[in-house]
């Protein structure tokens, strides 16, 4: 005898992107999610005991998400033998905290190096070769040229993939995928392993040039330059098509690291399809390929990362210089969304968080070597997370419609104007006001905000150290403010705390937000 039934469940869809308007969302557990994250250093995440003291600091900061690597040393030491108690505790725990985690996988690579492979790995050079330079030494890189290579790490990125389906797919903890870290070549410009010449004689391949073909119209300036320099040019090797040079090598690199990575990416993804992303380090305008890590997944070489595969779906900054809008802007400039898995946890990391959240609509944010404070309950970045945390649903809300921004200041730029709806407002730093406490410092800190228009008239502004003025659009008319209120969002309702008028809105002529203060308005 056998008696069936049929009964319901409602199946949520994985972690994935989705455009809205011009921007693109995350969508987590089927609601829009803003990343308030944060990156552990490198070898805190290596055991649940060092983790200990580090996930109160986390909450204290209002931090959503964790990035935290997976070491691929650690998950496989012993060569097709997998160990996944770490991921599973580090997954558990962080459901317990109401924490997100993106893992960021040291597998192949690291800061370019291949320090995280396993022993196996490195002790069998002849199996799992390494990259040369031109004079013949190699270094401990593995070379993306080897296929032995890119199976052994593609074998483990599929199991790690598996794993995180079978044990988070309903929960969704896991979030996204950081496939390898700041991958790129040294000390050359590109590997002179013998399968790597060879293939440098080569015919580059079609799928690059009909890409190439295809994309010509918004492909990067910079690239652009180069392949027109030698006659737009389809047929040929890499140095017959892109000229010889140090550019080619690493144009000719970026292929096959992308290729590589998009090729682990994509195996990954068969098992399970959550957002997938690749860091670089940010190159210095002064420094040659191979001077800094050649080939990476870099602004003036983001058309060839992309023409090797989608498995990768975005390219992020790492930031250790304080060039933030220019480089934000490189990478925003083809429509791409913005994460931002690394800013040094400086001063104004915080404020740059919101600025990127504001101007730039990015899906998140994250300081590098979160653990490092002293005293999280103290950390402006976590008042920050806090306006953010209160304003997700309603940034989220008006995505992708022109209805964001956001504005960065210090002494130098301290002045931003911005138009929306009707108005022109003009933000300023709030040390620029005469009477402030700060006019007459020596330093000024950097501070931001966030405009968000939620009906004609009806804006919210959010932020630190700004004050901010206004003018009519349309001809022969004044603009003055109506009502200003300060508050909160309570499980998503606006509720007002104070009404603002008198000197705090210098008789209805700014609204302001003190150096110190952390407010929606
Ligand atoms: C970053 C981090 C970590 C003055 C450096 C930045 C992280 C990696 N690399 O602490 O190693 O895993 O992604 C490299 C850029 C440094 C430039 C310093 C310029």
């Amino acid at each position: 005898l056998l008696i069936v039934m049929q009964f319901g469940y409602s199946q949520q869809k994985i972690p994935h992107l989705q455009k809205k308007g011009n921007k693109t969302q995350l969508i987590v557990n089927d609601t829009p999610f803003l990343i308030r994250g944060g990156e552990l250093g490198n070898s805190s995440a290596t055991s649940m005991e060092s983790m200990e003291l580090i996930w109160q600091k986390l909450t204290d900061m209002n931090l959503n998400t964790v990035l935290t690597p997976v070491y691929w040393e650690l998950i496989e030491a012993e060569q097709g033998k997998f160990d996944f108690s770490l991921v599973d505790d580090l997954i558990v725990r962080a459901r317990k905290e109401n924490l997100k985690l993106i893992f960021l996988w040291f597998g192949s690579w690291k800061n370019s190096m291949s320090s995280h492979a396993p022993a196996w790995v490195k002790l069998n050079q002849k199996k799992y070769p390494r990259v040369k330079d031109d004079k013949n030494k190699s270094h401990e890189i593995l070379t993306p040229f080897s296929e032995e290579n890119l199976q052994a790490d593609l074998k483990a990125f599929q199991k790690l993939m598996t794993h995180i389906k079978d044990f988070d797919q309903k929960e969704q903890t896991v979030i996204m995928v950081q496939v390898e870290n700041e991958i790129g070549m040294l000390p050359t410009a590109r590997d002179y392993h013998p399968l790597a010449n060879t293939a440098f004689q080569k015919s580059v391949p079609d799928e690059l040039m009909q890409y190439l073909q295809k994309n010509k119209q918004k492909l990067v300036p910079e690239f652009l330059e180069i392949w027109k320099k030698n006659g737009f040019k389809t047929k040929g090797n890499w140095e017959e098509i892109f000229g010889k040079g140090l550019h080619t090598d690493e144009i000719f690199m970026a292929w096959y690291f992308s290729k590589f990575t998009n090729i682990i990416a994509k195996a990954g993804k068969d098992t399970y399809p959550i957002p997938m992303f690749v860091n670089a380090a940010l190159n210095a305008p002064e420094k040659k390929p191979g001077q800094y890590p050649s080939a990476g997944p870099l602004p003036h070489i983001m058309d060839i990362w992309k023409a090797a595969g989608n498995a990768i779906d975005f390219l992020a900054p790492d930031f250790y210089n304080p060039s933030f809008k220019q480089w934000n802007d490189l990478f925003t400039r083809q429509g791409d969304p913005l994460f931002i898995p690394e800013h040094r946890f400086d001063e104004t990391a915080p404020f740059k968080g919101l600025y990127a959240i504001g101007h730039y609509e990015a899906i998140g944010f994250s300081p590098f070597s979160i653990e490092s404070v002293s005293d999280a309950k103290k950390e402006p970045l976590g008042k920050i997370y806090d306006l953010v945390q209160q304003l997700t649903p309603t940034i989220e809300k008006y995505k992708g419609q022109g209805k964001i921004d956001g504005v960065l200041l210090d002494k130098e730029n301290n002045t931003h104007i911005i138009k929306m709806g009707d108005y022109e407002f003009t933000f300023k730093h709030d040390y620029t006001l005469n009477w402030s406490d700060g006019a007459k410092a020596e330093t000024w800190p950097m501070s931001s905000a966030i405009i968000i228009e939620i009906a004609k008239d009806e804006f919210y502004i959010s932020g630190s150290g700004i004050v901010v003025t206004f003018k009519s659009l349309k001809e022969n008319r004044n603009a003055g403010i109506l009502k200003t209120d300060q508050g909160k969002f309570e499980n998503e309702v606006w509720k007002t705390i104070r009404h603002f008028n008198g000197d705090q809105t210098h008789q209805g002529r700014h609204l302001r937000i003190s150096v110190g203060d952390f407010e929606i308005q």
